[in-house]
């Protein structure tokens, strides 16, 4: 939009005078973020409305995408700059004497996921609204976010993330578009006149849900979408004296917590309660919204997709099948071809105890009549399919199973989509995961490769670069990132690889200097920043990067003249709060830390951080400072990864199994640019089927892996005694169920190597290009536009090729 900085000014004091009845100079930088976001939402107002309008009078195809998760991160400068008011707004407010970064920082970053895929939903969000698709997001609107970390003692310890205390600026509520979620009580089948039957619920548990909007302010389009996350509260006929003080808090549990769990779903009712609240909620408010501009509901399914974002929305599929027969009169052949029609689903993980059950007692208890409609979908699944499929596989896919309500089947025979997420996941889905699945329906399966935001990752997070890259090849990659390619041409240009090292250089010295503050630790901007940020899990294998950095700290006590490039370790990474072998590597990483840190004879050379409370915020300054991407989960099960896709488009190589979404960064970028290791799925698949892993072979036959494993017990890393013997049992006990020892020589040779080439600084940045050149096939607009093609079915703004 067209904005004068005069103007902007103008308002912006009006704003803070009208809030705050007082100066600027009597205001701290969360009134002004405040008032900006304020000025923000209301300069964007009339985009968000009549960009509803226009889907309306259009009658445009809707994409709902349903999620138990979003990590949108702050949002300030991102509508800024897709409002294309970030320069003007920036220096009116210095021409005010007010400091941009401080203001920006004073917006709390919404934790409202615990990961990947969390953040996946909100990049998804931002290239739906980008690419003009008439997308909806559903979710949660978490009271607490996901937990705080801090460190005591090296040990993590959670505290609540109390996010919404000074309220939240882009949010509007909608009590006006509120509905009743029904838990519990009984069903019964009422004849009706005309001999049907009709499902009646008595004693029903109530809830109110209400709708919070969030504007997706779409870039340089003026499209503003809207991502609809639910509250529960108590009905508004709810007699205060006749609802218990229980019944209140079992209404306030619902949205009071983020599940801060991306390991197991542990078969707790308020995350059943959680799943179907905002289903329910999600599904009626998009009926309504049909109905209100629809005769019947034959058009539906032309008119609404419904994405099921890992299986915890699955539940959209028996509650749109309630809805239609019970309200709107369908029949289930008519309800279920539209359901079916309308639902697509993406798996994010073939990590069985990801894979969502619930126990049908429970299941029934709390949802009667979707039990019911789930045994009807299971009896018809196993009527339509036993001829064809024989009875064991029908057993082993039904949606009821073993006492379980199984989510992951449930979704697959209840949409017309399914698919994984990078090419080698989605053929894991198809071989082992949902194998027999893919016997029923093998028409349904597809791959859809994760992609990023390139405007958030790059655009913002790292202006230095993008400045850089604009006066090399232009501003249309800000459009279209495959455009980057063109950057290719620049490989052997000195010049402009020593200028992409300046930019480096930059941004290492901004995390240098968060670090300091926070951790207190000197670190150099010409050390190799090695960096490994994402959930602490033992198939990521964060302790194969202990391992290397113990065998440094080694090399340099055994070899104090050697001259290798000085190392920063850098990590950031969350445990599960029930997660006790996480948490032990938390510990760890710390007592390393400590002692790295400390020793005199090591000095500068070789440092380790364990950033704190790993987020959005914080992966905005550490990505693009890295100078090497660790990616080195156990072969096959890593789904894509999309920290592998932000880290190589800020220029950082990757260190990296042949797993996930890595295989094709690799491909893409070149191998010669990148460093692979370690086992193939193929090998890791083989061991299973053998049953012949040995860990402890590989302990015996490596006495520099011998020596690193021992330093977990021999005290050489003091603090740690219970964590290291722990730890050392799980190797060597209990055979290393990642594979850590076998892939601990590919990985140290490719650590080796990299310092090797790093002394080379033209070579190495040419590398980086290579990589940043390569990166623009993993934005998430490509990404979306061929959900968009081949799954959601609506149209989108073109994309450059
Ligand atoms: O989804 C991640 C995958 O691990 C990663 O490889 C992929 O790139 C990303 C996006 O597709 N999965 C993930 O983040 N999963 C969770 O966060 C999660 C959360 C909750 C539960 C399970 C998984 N749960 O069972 O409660």
């Amino acid at each position: 939009m067209k904005l004068t900085r005069a103007q902007f000014k103008e308002d912006f004091l009006a704003e803070i005078k009208t809030l705050y009845a007082t100066d600027l100079s009597d205001t701290s930088a969360l009134n002004q973020f405040i008032a900006l976001g304020h000025l923000v939402r209301r300069y964007d107002g009339s985009n968000w409305k009549q960009t509803g309008d226009r889907y309306r009078q259009h009658d445009d195809k809707q994409v709902y995408y349903f999620s138990i998760e979003f990590l949108p991160g702050r949002l300030l400068k991102s509508n800024l700059l897709n409002l294309g008011l970030l320069d003007t707004v920036r220096q009116g407010l210095t021409e005010l004497g007010l400091d941009f970064a401080a203001i920006s920082a004073a917006e709390p970053d919404p934790g409202l996921g615990n990961g990947g895929l969390g953040r996946l939903a909100a990049c998804y969000m931002d290239s739906m609204a980008s690419l003009g698709i008439a997308g909806n997001g559903n979710g949660i609107r978490y009271r607490y976010g996901l937990f705080k970390q801090v460190f005591m003692d090296g040990y993590q310890v959670e505290l609540p993330d109390d996010w919404l205390r000074n309220g939240n600026v882009w949010e509007i509520r909608r009590e006006n578009k509120a509905c009743l979620v029904r838990f519990g009580g009984n069903v019964w089948m009422q004849p009706q006149p005309d001999g049907s039957l009709k499902a009646i619920s008595e004693n029903t548990d109530d809830v109110w849900a209400v709708p919070y909007d969030v504007g997706m302010v779409g870039y340089h389009n003026d499209v503003t979408n809207t991502l609809r996350l639910w509250s529960a509260e108590l009905p508004p006929s709810a007699d205060n004296t006749t609802f218990s003080q229980a019944r209140r808090d079992r209404i306030d549990d619902i949205t009071k917590v983020l599940y801060p769990d991306d390991s197991n779903s542990e078969g707790q009712a308020l995350r059943l309660r959680q799943e179907y609240f905002f289903s329910s909620a999600g599904v009626q408010s998009i009926i309504r919204h049909f109905g209100l501009h629809h005769q019947g509901v034959k058009e539906l399914a032309n008119k609404i997709a419904i994405h099921i974002n890992d299986t915890h929305p699955t539940l959209v599929i028996p509650e749109m099948m309630r809805l239609l027969m019970d309200e709107h009169h369908c029949s289930w052949e008519v309800a279920w071809a539209l359901t079916t029609q309308v639902m697509s689903y993406t798996n994010h993980t073939i990590m069985q105890e990801a894979l969502e059950t619930w126990p049908i007692e429970m299941f029934k208890g709390l949802l009667p009549r979707l039990y019911q409609i789930v045994a009807e979908i299971d009896r018809r699944y196993r009527v339509a399919k036993t001829p064809i499929f024989g009875e064991e596989l029908v057993n082993r896919t039904a949606p009821l199973g073993n006492g379980q309500v199984r989510m992951a089947f449930l979704a697959v025979i209840g949409s017309h989509s399914v698919n994984g997420v990078a090419p080698l996941h989605t053929e894991l889905l198809k071989e082992d995961v949902l194998r027999d699945l893919y016997q029923v329906y093998p028409e349904r399966f597809n791959n859809k490769t994760n992609g990023i935001a390139t405007r958030r990752w790059v655009q913002l997070a790292n202006e230095p670069l993008a400045n850089l890259i604009d006066s090399k090849i232009g501003s249309t990659w800000r459009q279209q990132p495959n455009e980057l390619k063109t950057l290719t041409a620049y490989q052997h240009d000195a010049k402009f690889l020593k200028q992409l090292m300046a930019v480096k250089v930059q941004n290492k010295a901004a995390l240098a200097a968060y670090i300091k503050q926070t951790l207190g630790i000197d670190i150099r901007t010409d050390a190799i920043f090695d960096v490994q940020i994402k959930r602490l899990h033992a198939y990521k294998r964060q302790l194969l990067h202990v391992f290397e950095i113990i065998r440094e700290y080694l090399a340099i006590k055994d070899q104090p003249e050697a001259v290798e490039p000085a190392r920063v370790h850098i990590f950031g990474a969350k445990a599960a709060p029930s997660y006790h072998y996480a948490k032990s590597i938390i510990k760890l990483i710390n007592a390393l830390a400590d002692l790295v840190n400390h020793d005199p004879a090591i000095g500068d050379r070789l440092k380790v951080a364990f950033i704190p409370n790993y987020g959005v915020s914080l992966g905005e300054l550490i990505i693009p400072a890295a100078d090497v991407s660790e990616q080195i989960s156990t072969a096959s099960k890593e789904a894509s990864g999309t920290s592998n896709m932000k880290l190589m488009a800020n220029g950082a190589v990757s260190l990296a199994t042949l797993d996930g979404a890595n295989i094709d960064i690799i491909e893409a970028a070149g191998e010669a640019n990148e460093y692979a290791f370690g086992l193939t799925a193929k090998a890791v698949y083989g061991y299973y089927q053998r049953g012949d892993y040995q860990a402890a072979d590989f302990y015996n036959a490596d006495p520099e892996l011998k020596r690193i494993l021992d330093t977990l017990i021999d005290g050489t890393i003091p603090g740690i005694s219970t964590e290291g013997r722990e730890i050392y049992d799980s190797l060597l006990k209990y055979n290393d169920e990642f594979f850590v020892l076998a892939d601990y020589e590919s990985y140290v040779q490719q650590q080796r190597q990299i310092a090797h080439d790093y002394e080379d600084q033209t070579q190495w940045q040419g590398k980086a290009l290579a990589n940043i050149a390569a990166s623009g096939v993993f934005s998430a607009d490509l990404a979306v536009a061929r959900y968009s093609d081949d799954i959601w079915q609506v149209p989108h703004a073109k994309l450059g090729q």
